[in-house]
């Protein structure tokens, strides 16, 4: 925990400083308003702030009140420190959006109880933000593999799509499927299962462009999203991606593992009537005729021209 002591007095500076010293926290001191302005705007700012009301450039509760105004999250735990001490001065300065007030000349007893209610209400708020961040990417990233779970994926599909629409740029949806996956799970088990998925996944995101979408649609089903200019330009896009797949060697201890996929791709002119669904059918299709003709191949099929009925292309 950082702790930044603010006043204009030196003595009064030393003094919260001794006082303090028994903490195991990280002390840095503000001889003025606007010194302590730049410590709380730098890239490592204080969690606790003890500060003098009257200073000369900028008050304790001027800063104070600023910091409020301006910070969005990350609020410093603020005690106003002060030789004013009539109910309405503190009063005062809770109004202004100190967290607590302490009176000079400073007891040690006070400080110290002062200090234990900062800090346990500054690790609770840390603790909170942390599982605010894993809930955050467990909303929008499949915990497994930590590419975008479905959910998400419609949303960037979304996105994707109205860029397409701007930019008069050909879309395509791509279901890729692992071939006799439930055989590795069988012979293997489970959790051997589970690093072909973590491997299966990299492997896609490292081979498709870095702007392409991958997702977790379900199972050991992944969605691409890729802007394409023509069905020749995804074949050879996914062509790539299937022999890099093919080319992968999973390691899991002594055991070696080779895999292949089968890709079923729909691309589309993108107009705003289309939907993820309709786009997830068409590439379901494409994919299960992939599956039929053997596995480890790529299907394109497109509506390039108009319509709504799948018409694939001749390779
Ligand atoms: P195909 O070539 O027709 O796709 O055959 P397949 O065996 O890959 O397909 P099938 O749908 O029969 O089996 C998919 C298996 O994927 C069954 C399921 O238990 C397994 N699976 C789904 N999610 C997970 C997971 O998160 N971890 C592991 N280890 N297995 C999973
Ligand atoms: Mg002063
Ligand atoms: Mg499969």
């Amino acid at each position: 925990m950082k702790v930044l002591i603010t006043d204009d007095e030196i003595t009064t500076r030393l003094t919260l400083r001794g006082l303090l010293s028994q903490h195991d926290c990280e002390i840095v001191e503000a001889a003025s308003g606007l010194e302590a302005l730049d410590v709380i705007q730098s890239d490592s700012p204080p969690n606790l702030i003890f500060m003098d009301w009257n200073m000369p450039d900028l008050s304790g509760v001027e800063v104070t009140t600023l910091l409020r105004e301006t910070l969005s999250e990350d609020q410093p735990y603020v005690i106003i420190v002060s030789s004013y001490n009539a109910d309405e001065q503190i009063l005062e300065a809770l109004s202004y959006g100190a967290d607590d007030y302490i009176t000079k000349p400073v007891d040690g007893n006070f400080l110290n109880a002062k200090f234990a209610v900062a800090k346990r209400i500054i690790d609770t708020q840390e603790k909170l933000k942390q599982s605010n961040e894993v809930l955050q990417k467990l909303a929008y990233y499949d915990e497994l593999t930590g590419v975008l779970n479905r959910r998400a994926g419609n949303a960037s599909f979304m996105v994707e799509l109205e860029r397409c629409v701007r930019n008069d740029q050909n879309l395509s949806v791509t279901m890729v499927d692992i071939d006799y996956f439930k055989n590795v799970n069988d012979t293997y088990g489970h959790q051997t299962g589970d690093i072909v998925l973590k491997e299966f996944a990299n492997i896609l995101r490292k081979t498709i462009r870095p702007y392409d979408i991958v997702c977790r649609y379900g199972g050991e089903e992944f969605l691409l999203i890729a802007e394409v200019n023509s069905c020749h330009e995804a074949q050879q896009l996914f062509e790539r991606v299937r022999l890099a797949v093919n080319a992968l060697e999973i390691k899991d201890g002594p055991l070696s593992l080779k895999i292949t996929a089968s890709f079923g791709v729909y691309v589309v002119t993108p107009s705003i009537q289309l939907s993820f669904d309709d786009m997830v059918k068409y590439a379901d299709e494409a994919l299960y005729q992939a599956k039929g003709e053997g596995r480890n191949r790529v299907i394109v099929k497109s509506a390039l021209n108009d319509g709504d009925a799948p018409l694939q292309e001749a390779y």
